[in-house]
């Protein structure tokens, strides 16, 4: 009478992995990175737009706008 009990917890969040579909609607042009440009379609991050330019490049990489999103 032994209960083996699996509850490994096997949570993946695909969602936290996969490209926001918000940075796909930004990123009109498809090169991985939003442009200030592409931002000035959202008017919050396009105000901000330096602060979340970590790297200081002139884009937004999808890390960058994962802060953006989160903060
Ligand atoms: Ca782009």
């Amino acid at each position: 009478m032994r209960k083996a009990v699996f509850s490994i917890p096997f949570v993946i969040s695909a969602v936290a992995m996969a490209t926001p579909q918000s940075f796909m609607l930004l990123d009109t042009d498809n090169d991985g990175v939003i442009s200030y440009q592409e931002a000035s379609a959202d008017q919050i991050l396009a105000g901000d737009f330096s602060r979340f330019d970590i790297n200081g490049d002139g884009v937004l990489s999808q890390a960058e706008y994962r802060r953006y999103r989160h903060s």
